[in-house]
Order: C-alpha cells, then sequence, then structure tokens
C-alpha cells in the first residue's frame, strides 16, 4: 500500500483591502469544494490567506494594524474552514497574521497552522525569515514592512507526523533560504507545505518579473530535491488594489520536478497525486545525510551570521 495523498495547491487570486473575511472564506470554501470533488485529502492555502497583504502598507496606529490579525483560530468567521475540513475528510494548510498574547505580553506572527481531516490542529509555524525593513522607506518604489508588523518565529522549522508521514511548512521568504529546507530534512520530511505572497517586480531595482518567477521555482525545487521532500508551495496572486502579486503556485516532487502548476492569477486548484514512498531513494542515496554530510566543515553557518571576509595581508 503506497502512502500517495492527492493534494490541492489552492492559490488565490487577489485579495482587495476592502474585501472582507467572511468574503475570503466563502472564496476558500469553493476551492475546499472543487478540491473535495477532486478527490484531495489536503489543500494548501497561501500565506496571509485572509487579507491583502498589508505590509505593504506604512501604518503607525497599533489599532489600524491589528485589524489585519486574528486573535484566534478557529474564531467566527473562519469556523466554516474546520466545519468543511471534517465534512470533507480533508487536512488544510492557512496562513494568517498572529496576534497572541503569552505570559501576560502581546505577540505578532507571520502564521501558519496545518489541520488534520478530523479539524484538530496539528501544527502550528511562525515565519523565520521576515524580509522588508521596519521604517518607511521613501527609496522603494512600495513598501514591504514584514519586520515592522511581525516578530520572528520562536517555534523553529518542526516536523509532524500526519497522513502516515512527515510533515514541515515554512512561510513564503523562508524559502530562500536553504537553511530552512534543511533543518526539516534533517528531521527526515516528506511534504513541506509553504504559501507566499511575492510581488512581481522589485521595489528596490528594475529587476524582470521572468527572473523572479525563476526565483520562487528555483527556491523550492532546490529545497525539494536537496532533502528529497515534496514541496507545495502556493501564492496569492494577482493585482491587489494596483500591487501585482506573483502567482506560479506549484506542487514539486522529490525528485525537483514539478508535478502541478498554476497557470492563472486566480483563485486556481492544481492537484497531484503525492506518493510520499518517492521520498526513500533520495534519502537513501544521494542525500543519505548520515553516510555522506561532513558537519566538521560546516561550522560557519550556525557560528556566523553575515559575511566575514578573510584576512587578505597574505
Ligand atoms: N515576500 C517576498 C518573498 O520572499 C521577497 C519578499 C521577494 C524577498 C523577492 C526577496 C526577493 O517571496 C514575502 N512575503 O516574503
Amino acid at each position: 500500500m503506497t502512502r500517495t495523498i492527492t493534494v490541492g495547491a489552492a492559490q488565490l487570486g487577489p485579495i482587495q483591502k476592502a474585501e472582507d473575511r467572511v468574503s475570503v472564506v466563502n472564496r476558500l470554501l469553493a476551492l475546499m469544494e472543487k478540491a473535495h470533488a477532486r478527490g484531495c485529502q489536503l489543500i494548501v492555502f497561501p500565506e496571509l490567506a485572509l487579507t491583502t497583504f498589508f505590509p505593504r502598507y506604512y501604518m503607525e496606529d497599533q489599532a489600524e494594524v491589528d485589524e489585519w490579525f486574528e486573535t484566534s483560530i478557529p474564531s467566527n468567521s473562519t469556523q466554516p474552514l474546520f466545519d468543511a475540513a471534517q465534512r470533507y475528510g480533508m487536512g488544510f494548510h492557512l496562513g494568517y497574521a498572529e496576534k497572541v498574547k503569552e505570559e501576560g505580553i502581546t505577540h505578532r506572527y507571520n502564521t501558519a497552522i496545518l489541520v488534520e481531516q478530523s479539524g484538530n490542529v496539528v501544527g502550528k509555524y511562525r515565519k523565520i525569515h521576515l524580509p522588508g525593513h521596519v521604517e518607511f522607506d521613501s527609496d522603494r518604489a512600495f513598501q514591504h514592512l514584514e519586520k515592522r508588523y511581525f516578530e520572528i518565529g520562536n517555534l523553529g522549522f518542526p516536523v509532524w507526523k500526519m497522513f502516515d508521514g512527515l510533515f514541515g511548512m515554512c512561510i513564503c521568504n523562508d524559502r530562500r533560504w536553504p537553511e530552512t529546507f534543511r533543518v526539516m530534512g534533517l528531521q527526515g520530511v516528506e511534504m513541506v507545505v509553504l504559501g507566499y505572497n511575492t510581488p512581481t517586480v522589485n521595489s528596490q531595482s528594475d529587476e524582470a518579473p521572468h527572473v523572479r518567477a525563476f526565483h520562487n521555482l528555483l527556491s523550492m525545487q532546490a529545497g525539494a530535491y536537496q532533502n528529497s521532500t515534496w514541496v507545495i508551495g502556493v501564492a496569492k496572486a494577482g493585482n491587489e488594489d494596483g500591487h501585482e502579486l506573483m502567482g506560479g503556485s506549484a506542487i514539486i516532487a522529490p525528485s525537483g520536478e514539478v508535478a502541478a502548476q498554476c497557470v492563472t492569477l486566480e483563485d486556481e486548484l492544481a492537484v497531484a497525486d503525492c506518493n510520499l514512498d518517492q521520498c526513500h531513494f533520495g534519502k537513501q542515496t544521494v542525500f543519505d545525510f548520515a553516510r555522506h554530510r561532513r558537519i566538521e566543515h560546516y561550522g560557519l553557518i550556525t557560528e556566523q551570521t553575515g559575511v566575514v571576509l578573510p584576512d587578505m595581508e597574505h
């Protein structure tokens, strides 16, 4: 009996600033219904899937900022997603802005959860690699204020047992850092699910859009291949109040090959049968970490944060 899971990458089209959560949740439910009709046991939604990508806006009033955050999941507006999970027997991944009080202190994270078919939350991940900046940057064509609105995630890169396999999560910019996938790879991960909101153009250069689309797939395909894991990367895409986000949502096999991909900038479902047993060969041969890695030579990776140039005197 193979460990095959039919997975739906549920790309979202744009969410305008004025669109409310009930309207968005109805779009998510429509995608869950489609996924159910196509036999999916798991559906993957994007990063910050309940609202527009609000870190593009400079805000100073904390109450205004907090309108974009969820203080509980499930909540009145999101409970229908958990009900649908039970009704369809379908797990889901959802990215959202999390406001939480822990030990009397309020924290705000860019968060994602993994929910199993019963509707129980199996795991939570808080984004570690926060891109962008804290203060308004007039040199940029548009702002990217994730470092302003979110704290660095404090849960590490865990891996959870689900669907008789090993599942991990990361969020958007995390996919650009090989350490993200390797930490999960060292825990035997077999499927990494992630969402992204990636502007089509670079706010600091005239980088061609096709290059950014290339980097998106390159990052996820490399992570999949170098850790012999499935990677499901799902976009919120399209034009949000004049700001273009890229699509390209993809289901990537442990070989690094693209098994399915979205081709629009709208709400769209891409589906693939993901056999977790396809992870074995890579993990037992070319990426048999125990046999091949030489950690005695990797010290700089965790001892050093930035670049230290070698002493150039000799
Ligand atoms: N978005 C972008 C991402 O990492 C970015 C930000 C784009 C950083 C391109 C560097 C290069 O896909 C989020 N939300 O992280």
